[in-house]
């Protein structure tokens, strides 16, 4: 017994594990009070990426129903096989309450294996720098041309992203075709020169550990999901500091503590890196 539970579980969490109410409420505080780093900033902008079904629509609304403590579903998600549901390029606010920083989460379609197949990566990378129209639907054959309409041509700060945030799935992350990760490795090498801050969400951590489907407590404890975390580090260079385990809402009707902990822990680190960005680009003037 002792062993089987040692080849499942540390003995001790690895990172701080404490859940709960009090935690929670704790992070809403603190997100609320951080400060935009430019005093008239219109939103703090944040693009989601990632494979296809991997969780980025329902990531968007999970954020939000922690606030809201009801579910919402802003970001239409849905299950729909090895093509992106989502095709539209669409920003959501989130509605943290009574905040002076306006964070803006922009939804995106997913990446999917093979040249002419899901979002382009051409088109991610102009997302971060704001060439894209909010409401421009991606064609995986074309990516957008500064012709098109939906081209921005002179994107100020506040339509270009501060935060890449790879959503990943830790269920099938590990399967994911070569050439998928590939394209993440390409757009990483391509923002290099922004110093743009990564940040992996991994998704689905209950399907990917049985011990955390039944108790979301061990999510530290789980040496599976450490496991996973260390290989999407190792994959896509992202630092674990930077590595956020999550369980979207998907079928609950109600929000739950725990779960909302662990949301508003990824969407602290978020907001704080790419604050940080934003105020050293602005100080370097930087592509800005
Ligand atoms: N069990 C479980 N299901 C999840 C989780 N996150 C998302 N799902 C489900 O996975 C499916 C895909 O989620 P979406 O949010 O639509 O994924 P997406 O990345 O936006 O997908 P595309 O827009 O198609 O690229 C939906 O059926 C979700 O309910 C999770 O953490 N756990
Ligand atoms: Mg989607």
């Amino acid at each position: 017994m002792g062993n089987s539970k040692s080849k499942l579980e540390f003995e001790n969490p690895w990172r701080d594990n404490t859940l709960g109410r009090k935690k929670k409420d704790a992070l809403i505080k603190g997100i609320r009070e951080i400060k935009p780093c430019k005093k008239d900033l219109k939103g703090l902008r944040i693009l989601v990426a990632g494979p296809c079904g991997s969780g980025k629509s329902s990531f968007i609304n999970s954020v939000n129903n922690a606030f809201k403590g009801r579910i919402t579903s802003g970001a239409l998600s849905d299950r729909i096989g090895d093509i992106s549901f989502t095709i539209e390029y669409k920003p959501f606010e989130v509605e943290s309450g009574n905040s002076s920083l306006r964070v803006v989460f922009n939804d995106i379609m997913g990446l999917e294996a093979g040249s002419g197949k899901g979002c382009p990566v051409e088109d991610v990378i102009k997302a971060i720098h704001g060439h894209i129209r909010p409401g421009h639907v991606f064609n995986p054959g074309k990516p957008l041309s500064s012709e098109d309409a939906n081209y921005i041509e002179d994107p100020v700060i506040s339509d270009q992203a501060f935060c890449l945030v790879y959503i990943l799935p830790a269920n099938r992350i590990q399967f994911a075709e070569d050439s998928v990760l590939q394209k993440m490795r390409d757009i990483r090498m391509q923002v290099r020169s922004l110093s743009l801050p990564q940040v992996i969400v991994l998704t689905n951590v209950d399907e990917a550990c049985p011990l955390v489907k039944r108790d979301l407590q061990k999510i530290y404890t789980s040496r599976k999901i450490k496991e996973k975390m260390e290989w999407c580090s190792d994959r896509l260079g992202v630092p674990m500091c930077h590595i956020f385990p999550v369980k979207n809402y998907h079928e609950e009707i109600e929000t739950n503590d725990d779960m909302d902990v662990l949301i508003l822990q990824a969407l602290t680190q978020i907001i704080h890196v790419a604050n940080d960005n934003m105020k050293s680009r602005i100080s370097q003037k930087l592509n800005i």
